[in-house]
Parts: structure tokens; sequence; C-alpha cells
């Protein structure tokens, strides 16, 4: 259960328009400020910090059919598609910290223009797979996964600043844990493509260690592909993550939030980790800013190599008398 030690490349994107509420362009800071890069660096792992990135001022088109800042989300996941393949291609283990989650459109695609082929990993409350047609908030960050897949590309709409998104995951790459809020359309079409979700019921019928297996042997089956961790804080219970958009009772417990991280770390195919949602304006304490933020930094340290048994370097020797 060893594995080399990788390098962080961090990427800040702080943007808030693919949802409603402001103060989740806070998040790359606030983790930041919790001590991630040196928590990581101490652990023996190198980081390199691409700091956040500059996003343009985008004028809205009239119109947009009730879809909210659809160039403004389009424009920020292009230059943050063009950053994580950049990220990749330094040879880093790519780690976006967000913002909210409409991110993933650029996070992972650029991943994928690094790599290839991934598998996603999708840690949240929400499927976030609605399409532009389907969505009854308007909000890109419960659209992402629409954009990705292959096999959805016939369902969705050209749209202002969109034309550069080629889809690059297919649905037998993708498995969801921890839904527990998901629209019927949204329902329709997991079932109607067969995408391997691990509800919350799933963990709590087979325990989180063995939907971690069952997870791995699901994507490995077909061959090894890097994996692609996509994690809304959203996912965990809201009495740990508070400080997020659209809190949902009933979460994973902190010990599963970590585990997921631990067990993907463990099988050395993690190429990219994404954190995002969490909105630090939203806490009704700072206490729950801090529960939040230092969650939000352990799943990260645990997608590094910190396990909850301890860890000692590979070239460790006692002190002689
Ligand atoms: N499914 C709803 C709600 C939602 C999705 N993601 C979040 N909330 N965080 C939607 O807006 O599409
Ligand atoms: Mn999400
Ligand atoms: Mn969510």
């Amino acid at each position: 259960h060893h594995h080399p030690q990788r390098s962080a490349g961090v990427v800040g994107a702080a943007f808030c328009r693919g949802q409603s509420r402001s103060g989740v362009e806070e998040g790359p800071d606030r983790i930041r400020a919790a001590g991630l890069l040196d928590r990581l660096q101490q652990r023996g792992c190198a980081v390199k910090d691409y700091g956040n990135l500059v996003f343009d001022d985008v004028v809205e088109p009239s119109g947009g059919g009730g879809l909210r800042s659809v160039a403004a989300v389009g424009g920020a996941n292009r230059r943050l598609s063009e950053a994580m393949k950049a990220v990749k291609e330094d040879g880093h283990t790519a780690v976006m910290l967000g913002g909210d989650h409409s991110l993933a459109i650029g996070s992972i695609h650029g991943h994928a223009a690094a790599v290839g082929q991934l598998s996603v990993v999708w840690v949240d409350a929400h499927a976030d797979i609605n399409t532009p047609l389907t969505t009854y908030t308007g909000n890109f960050h419960g659209q992402p996964m629409s954009f990705l897949l292959h096999e959805l590309q016939s369902k969705v709409p050209v749209l202002p600043n969109f034309s550069w998104v080629k889809p690059c995951v297919s649905a037998k790459d993708l498995v969801y844990i921890g839904l527990r809020d998901v629209d019927p359309a949204e329902h329709y079409i997991l079932k109607m493509l067969g995408v391997k979700v691990f509800s919350i019921s799933e963990v709590d019928r087979l325990g989180i260690a063995r939907v971690m297996e069952e997870t791995c042997d699901y994507l490995t089956a077909r061959g090894k592909k890097p994996v692609h961790l996509s994690y809304d804080v959203d996912a965990i219970d809201p009495s740990v993550t508070p400080a997020t958009g659209t809190p949902v009772v009933g979460g994973l417990t902190y010990r599963e939030g970590v585990y997921i991280t631990e067990h993907l770390c463990g099988t050395g195919l993690l190429s990219a980790v994404d954190l995002v949602e969490v909105n630090p304006l939203l806490a009704k304490t700072d206490q729950d800013v801090q529960s939040t933020v230092n969650t939000a930094v352990d799943l990260l340290l645990g997608c590094f190599g910190r396990l909850r048994e301890g860890n000692h370097p590979a070239d460790y020797s006692l002190p002689e008398p």
C-alpha cells in the first residue's frame, strides 16, 4: 500500500456564476489559507501553485432561454481547460479548487485533452447531469456532465462560448457516489445510459468499503485509465460541511468522505481532483466555515497519500543511541 510521492499542481478557479449564490468564489483562497499547500509539502509532496485563474468579464447575450450566465460559464471553463491541460503536461496530479461545480466542464475537458481517456468518479449529493433543456434552475453547476458525455451530445444545444467543448467521457467510465437529490430528467438519463450509481442508499446498504471496491473494479474492468475525482463538498453531510450552496440532509459522514479519497489514492490511478462548492459566506458561524474548509483540506490530503493510520517517510530510520 505504498506509492511514490506525486507532485500536486494546484489551480484556483474563483468562479461562482454557474449558480446563484455569491461566496463560492472565495473557496480557493480559503482552502489555501487553511494550510493545504504547507501540509502537502510537510507530507513530502512537491507542490506547484499555479495561482487563481483570471477570468474575463463577459457580457451575456440577450435571450439565453432561462440559462444563467451562459457566456461567462463557457468562457471561464475554456480558460480552466487550458490550465488543467498545462498542469497535466507539467507532470503533476492536478488539483482544481473551486468555485462552483460548473467548473468540472473545463477541468475534466483539460485533463482529458492531456491524458486521453479517463475514468470519472463524481462524489456529490447531486448528479449535475441536467441538459440546458432539462434544467429548471438554469444553473450550470447542475449540468456539467451533460456537456462531457459522448452519449448526450445530440441532446445539448449550441450555446455561446461553448463551441470549444468536445465531449470526452463515456457513460461506462463514470461512477457516482453519494447521490440523494436527483431531478426526474437526471434520473431518466442515468437509467437510459446505464450509468453506475452508488446513491447514498447503496452506501447504507453496502458500506463505503464495498462501494469503493466495486467502483474501482467497475472502472478498471475495461483497462486502467487515469481517474478524475470530482468532489462536491455537499456530498458530505451538512452537519460537517454546512458552508455550501445547496446542502442536502443525510449525507456521507466525514469518515466515509475521507475513505473515498484514501481508497482512490491507494489505486495509484488518481490523476486529477476537483474540490468544489465551498461557500464560506453561507455559514452561520465561523466554526461552520472552519469545519467545511478543514474537511475540504482533509479530503485533498487523503488524495495525496495521507492515511488516518499514520504515515512515515520511505527512508525513515530510527535514531541510534
Ligand atoms: N438539480 C438541481 C439542483 C442542484 C444541482 N447541483 C446543485 N444543485 N448543487 C439543478 O440546479 O440542476
Ligand atoms: Mn455538484
Ligand atoms: Mn452538489
